[in-house]
């Protein structure tokens, strides 16, 4: 089947790591592109891109900026583990608004969900894309929220999501963790391309990685339908990252990391049977 046919894409988060370089990249490609974050934009804006600020919070205001796209790239928002109320305004009530007005504009969302939707699977396990969410952190569950908010607008009415569970995306992974679940910029880039591009997505689920051989945690996802395959690999870090591994027992045992081990406070049972209480590091 052919691809879509083009329209605008709005792109949120404009001004963060992420939505710098997607900006760069597809303006590069010659897509039509209209950006959009709370914050300024931090450099010359790429060629033929139109910048306005504005809060996910604010529906009027995204409403303006969906007028007439294709696709909504939904980017923006907090995307740390940070406490509820800081969480909601932006990763809550934003991807509200980014639903109704991609239901209004009949566009499609590109949602940049993340690996802490399933945080709290075990290492040890095999997770594909209908395994249970597990949020790890109050970040994680908005990002499963934005999820589900996906698969009702689906059900409902017929607005089509992909869903990028993304792993590390960064320049280069920089521990254990990151190296197994690295995703490339290109790697995004060329995902995203086929996230707008691919025809008859429905609500479809794919998990944000490279091709790396330290990844054993992620299994079956909808990339076949997007016509998508990871090129780049994180292998060359593998000689000084493979052991670099946090000292917290509970971030190493989650696929969350971090994220799981931050704030956690119920007993754990130590080989020996007994249980030991984990020492709270934040109150998120
Ligand atoms: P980032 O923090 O650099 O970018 C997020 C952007 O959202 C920032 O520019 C910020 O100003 C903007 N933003 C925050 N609150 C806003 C609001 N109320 N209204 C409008 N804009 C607002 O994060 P990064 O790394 O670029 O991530 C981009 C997206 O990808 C996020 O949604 C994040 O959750 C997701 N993601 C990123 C991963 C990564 O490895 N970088 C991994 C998994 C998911
Ligand atoms: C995410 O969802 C975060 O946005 C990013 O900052 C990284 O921490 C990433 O996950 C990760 O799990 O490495």
């Amino acid at each position: 089947m052919a691809d879509r046919p083009l329209k605008p894409l709005l792109l949120t988060g404009a001004a963060g790591a992420l939505g710098r370089h997607l900006a760069a990249a597809l303006a590069a490609k010659g897509w039509t592109l209209r950006l959009t974050d709370i914050a300024a934009f931090p450099a010359a804006l790429p060629p033929d891109t139109i910048f306005s600020q504005a809060d996910l919070a604010d529906g009027a205001a995204i409403s303006r900026l969906a007028a007439g796209c294709g696709a909504i790239l939904h980017f923006g928002g907090i995307a740390r583990d940070q406490p509820f109320d800081a969480v909601v305004p932006p990763n809550i009530i934003g991807a509200h608004h980014i639903y109704a007005a991609a239901r209004r504009e009949r566009a499609r969302v590109v949602l940049a969900s993340s690996n802490h939707v399933a945080g709290f699977h075990e290492r040890t396990e095999r997770i594909d894309d209908v395994a249970p969410l597990l949020p790890d952190s109050y970040y994680g569950l908005s990002k499963a929220y934005a999820e589900l908010l996906a698969r009702l607008y689906w059900e409902k009415h017929r607005v089509e999501s992909v869903l990028l569970r993304i792993g590390s995306c960064a320049p280069e992974p920089w521990d254990a963790r990151s190296l197994q679940i690295w995703l490339s910029y290109a790697d995004l880039t060329r995902l995203v391309e086929r996230a707008v591009l691919a025809p008859d997505v429905g609500c479809a689920v794919v998990w944000g990685s490279s091709r790396n051989a330290a990844l054993s945690w992620w299994g079956k996802d909808a990339r076949a339908k997007l016509g998508w395959e990871p090129q780049d690999s994180s292998d060359r870090f593998a000689a000084h990252l493979a052991q670099k591994r946090s000292a917290d027992p509970i971030a190493e045992r989650y696929m969350g990391g971090d994220f799981c081990a931050n704030g956690f406070s119920r007993p754990v049972v130590a080989p020996d049977g007994t249980k030991k209480k984990k020492p709270s590091r934040t109150k998120n």
